[in-house]
């Protein structure tokens, strides 16, 4: 039995996790709630460094709190960065994508800050091609070492909110493959080609590689 923390305050994220490398009697997956409180400042230039800032948050809180760390007995930590960029806003929210509207901004205050934002810029009424992208990082604690795993999702940002499915800015990201945004599709239809799911597929290989599972 393999037991990898996944190291996130989002718990939709986690559960996609779970479900894209799949639930399985050799996998165990771990979730430390916000009540641990465990301090991550993403201050990082790159999707890839705040990947790495977030493991080593949870590296750092597990070596304060070394009997729930032996208790859960970790072989790997997992984490990922991942943002929304818009090509008709040069990239943007990018790193910022989580609070676009602000520290703490709510799903819906993000999503309306960005079409408000789309409206006033030209160059959107034409262009609304977006890309989500996920930056997976994976950390073997006996080998100490990282490893990076990237993946994209294209498509487009749509002008009203439809679905109630996912999270985040899944109600206005659009996708041709879907011909509907992803919050109207089923998780284990986005599962098959969200940015997580090709980020995370290489987790799950390269775990397995190593495991030998
Ligand atoms: P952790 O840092 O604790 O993992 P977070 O939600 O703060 O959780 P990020 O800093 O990586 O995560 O922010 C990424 C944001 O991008 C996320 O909060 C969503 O708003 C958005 N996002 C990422 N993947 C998404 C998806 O699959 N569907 C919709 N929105 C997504």
């Amino acid at each position: 039995m393999v037991n990898i923390l996944i190291a996130t305050g989002n718990y939709h994220k986690f559960q996609e996790i779970k479900s894209i490398i799949g639930d399985s009697k050799e996998i165990n997956f771990v979730y430390l709630n916000r009540d641990y409180k465990i301090e991550i400042i993403e201050n990082g230039k790159t999707y890839k460094e705040n990947a790495k800032i977030k493991v080593e948050g949870y590296i750092k809180f597990l070596n304060e709190n070394p009997e729930l760390d032996s208790e859960m007995s970790l072989d790997y930590i997992a984490s990922e960065d991942s943002g929304l960029e818009v090509e008709c806003l040069g990239g943007d929210p990018g790193l910022f994508t989580a609070r676009y509207a602000g520290e703490n901004a709510s799903d819906i205050e993000n999503i309306n800050k960005l079409i408000d934002a789309m409206r006033v810029k030209k160059e959107c009424t034409e262009n609304r091609h977006a890309k989500f992208v996920c930056l997976a990082c994976l950390y073997d604690i006996k080998r100490r070492s990282f490893r990076y795993f990237e993946g994209e999702l294209k498509g487009s940002i749509s002008n009203k909110i439809s679905g109630t499915k996912g999270f985040g800015y899944d109600p206005v990201f659009f996708v041709p493959e879907f011909n509907k945004t992803v919050a109207q599709v089923d998780s284990s239809e986005k599962n098959k080609i969200s940015h997580r799911a090709i980020a995370f597929k290489q987790v799950a290989e390269a775990i397995k590689e190593r495991e030998r599972l």
